[in-house]
C-alpha cells in the first residue's frame, strides 16, 4: 500500500475536507501539522507555488487545493462514494457545482472570501458584507440544499464536505467578528443540515476544538485589525 500523508493545520476548514472524507472513507494516513508561520520545507516542496496547505501526498505524490484532493479522493478510494452514480445527479454534486449556483450571484469576492470578510471587517465594510452573506446562504439553502437531508440526497458527498465550513466554522467567525447570521429561525432548512452534518458519527469525532478555535480566530482578528491587508 503506498504511503498517504496530509499536511494541514488544526484551525483549517480546508484541511478538515480532506480530513473528512479520508475517515469517510476509512483511508489509513499520516497527518502532519505545518506552522504557517514558518513553514516546512516538505511544504514548500511540495505546493512551491501557493505554498499553502491542505496536500495530500499519496505514495510521495503531491496534490494540493482541497476540491482537487476531493475528487482524487473520491477516484482512488471508490469505497463508500461520495458521489451519486446516476451522471445528471453527479454533475450536481462535484465540487465545481456550487460554484455554478453561486455564479448566479455576482459577489465582489469569492463565496469563501464574502464569509471570511465579516470576520476581518468591521463598521459598514461589514454590514456591507453581513448584507451579501445572507444573500449567499439564502441560495446555497435554496438552490443547494432544497428540502434534502444533505445537499446529494440521503448520505453525506462531496458537496456537504465542501461547504462543512458553515457547519463547524461559521458560527465562530460571526461571533468573533460580532455579527448575527445564523439566529435561532433563521434559515431553517440550512440549520437542519447543520445539525445534522454535525451529527454525523465521523464529522462529529473530526472537529477542532471550539474554546481552542474561539481563541484562535479572535488572536486572528486583532492581529488583522492592527494591521489589515491592502
Ligand atoms: N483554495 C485553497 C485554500 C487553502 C488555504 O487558504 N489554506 C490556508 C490555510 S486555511 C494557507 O495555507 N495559508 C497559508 C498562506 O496563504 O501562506 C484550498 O481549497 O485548498
Amino acid at each position: 500500500m503506498e504511503e498517504v500523508k496530509l499536511l494541514g493545520t488544526w484551525p483549517s476548514p480546508f484541511s478538515y475536507r480532506v480530513i473528512w472524507a479520508l475517515k469517510l472513507k476509512g483511508v489509513d494516513y499520516q497527518y502532519i501539522e505545518e506552522d504557517l508561520s514558518n513553514k516546512s520545507d516538505s511544504l514548500l516542496q511540495y505546493n512551491p507555488v501557493y505554498k499553502k496547505i491542505p496536500v495530500l501526498v499519496h505514495g510521495g505524490k503531491p496534490i494540493s487545493e482541497s476540491t482537487v484532493i476531493l475528487e482524487y479522493i473520491e477516484e482512488v478510494w471508490p469505497q463508500h462514494s461520495l458521489l451519486p452514480t446516476d451522471p445528471y445527479e453527479k454533475a450536481h454534486a462535484k465540487p465545481g457545482f456550487p460554484v455554478s449556483f453561486l455564479a448566479a450571484k455576482k459577489t465582489s469576492k469569492s463565496t469563501a472570501s464574502a464569509f471570511y470578510s465579516l470576520f476581518t471587517a468591521t463598521g459598514e465594510e461589514q454590514d456591507k458584507h453581513l448584507k451579501e452573506a445572507k444573500e449567499l446562504l439564502k441560495i446555497i439553502e435554496e438552490q443547494g440544499l432544497g428540502k434534502r437531508k444533505f445537499f446529494n440526497g440521503d448520505s453525506i458527498g462531496l458537496t456537504d464536505i465542501v461547504f462543512g465550513w458553515i457547519a463547524g466554522w461559521l458560527n465562530i467567525l460571526t461571533e468573533v467578528g460580532g455579527v448575527k447570521l445564523l439566529e435561532p429561525g433563521s434559515f431553517p432548512t440550512l440549520q437542519a443540515w447543520i445539525g445534522n452534518f454535525k451529527e454525523h458519527a465521523v464529522i462529529k469525532e473530526n472537529l477542532p476544538d471550539h474554546d481552542g478555535m474561539l481563541a484562535f480566530y479572535k488572536r486572528v482578528r486583532e492581529k488583522m485589525i492592527a494591521s489589515p491587508i491592502q
